[in-house]
């Protein structure tokens, strides 16, 4: 298929190329120029990327970006045609999904939102989990590129209910890692072997794929960004002004955007969501170790 791919991010820059693997005919586009994915085209605006394409797929960083990149200056919308198929994989506001949905939808154009798990890993891999909003036929057409860059998709039901779901599974990720955070913490203060803990909660119901994902990197203070702590913070920022919207109070994640807030003024928000622990220990006035460390 003829795709324009905007946004050659860390997760980005792994799925163009992947498409190109695939055989897809690839424009890219990027913000900041110089970015590359080797066998696609490069074009200079996201309304050149755009122009002749059959999908658009777009991955930037937040909602902001999105909205520049389709309706700012040279934004994808000069260049929309009947049938053209815009697809999201940013994590971004589900009521801006929809506004944005409805805006290329009177112009002819279908919008798929796609936001995705499966970290920067995943990405280069080709087998990330996509979690989608849109209409059946729309996904359909999608396949083949869902199949190029990923391992799975869940269909959650029409324009938006991927991102709302995308929210509602982060949130649980930066509760998940947390109270794994504050448990090695304390463990680690009250002289527990932090590798006895991690090898005692994954033989019991305590275990989870946060854990075991995250576990190697702590142990060995690796704090590099696979998901880097910055995005994590913007997620959980629009979760909490979903749940304002929808008026549910969610009073845990209230909390560990606190614990955000101060971990990026801390200097940590290129580092990976991880290095929130680096807080909870500078508190405690202990470091967290293995053996692996
Ligand atoms: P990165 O590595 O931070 O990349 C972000 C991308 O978004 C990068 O290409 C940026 O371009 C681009 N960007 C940021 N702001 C804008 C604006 N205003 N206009 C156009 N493009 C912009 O993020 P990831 O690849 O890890 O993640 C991307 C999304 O997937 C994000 O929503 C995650 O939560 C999930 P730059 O190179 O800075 O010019």
């Amino acid at each position: 298929m003829r795709v324009a791919f905007l946004g050659l991010g860390i997760m980005g820059q792994s799925m163009a190329t992947n498409l190109v693997k695939a055989g897809h005919e690839v424009t890219v586009w990027n913000r900041t120029p110089g970015k590359l994915v080797e066998g696609a085209a490069v074009a200079p605006t996201p309304a050149a990327a755009a122009r002749g394409a059959e999908v658009v797929w777009m991955c930037v960083s937040d909602t902001n970006a999105v909205q520049q990149v389709l309706f700012g200056r040279d934004g994808v919308e000069n260049s929309l045609s009947e049938g053209m198929i815009v697809a999201d994989s940013s994590t971004i506001s589900p009521s801006a999904t929809l506004d944005f949905a409805r805006r290329l939808q009177a112009r002819g154009a279908h919008y798929v939102d796609a936001p995705m798990t499966g970290s920067k890993i995943g990405a280069a891999n080709g087998t990330l989990v996509f979690i989608v909003g849109g209409d059946d036929t729309d996904v359909q057409r999608l396949g083949p590129l869902f199949a190029a860059m990923g391992k799975k998709i869940f269909r959650m039901g029409e324009t938006s209910k991927g991102q709302a779901t995308k929210l509602a599974m982060n949130l649980q990720i930066a509760l998940i890692f947390e109270g794994f955070a504050e448990a090695l913490t304390l463990a680690t203060k009250l002289g527990v072997d932090s590798d006895k803990l991690i090898s005692l909660i994954e033989a019991t119901m305590v275990k989870s794929g946060v854990v075991e994902y995250k576990a190697p990197f702590i142990l060995q203070r690796d704090f590099t960004p696979n998901f880097p702590l910055r995005l994590m913070h913007k997620d959980i920022r629009l979760t909490l002004e979903a749940a304002k919207e929808a008026r549910v109070k969610l009073p845990a994640l209230e909390t560990v955007e606190e614990i955000y807030d101060m971990a990026s003024e801390d200097g940590n928000r290129d580092l990976d969501y991880a290095a929130t622990l680096t807080l909870l220990e500078k508190w405690a006035g202990i470091q967290v170790k293995g053996n692996a460390a």
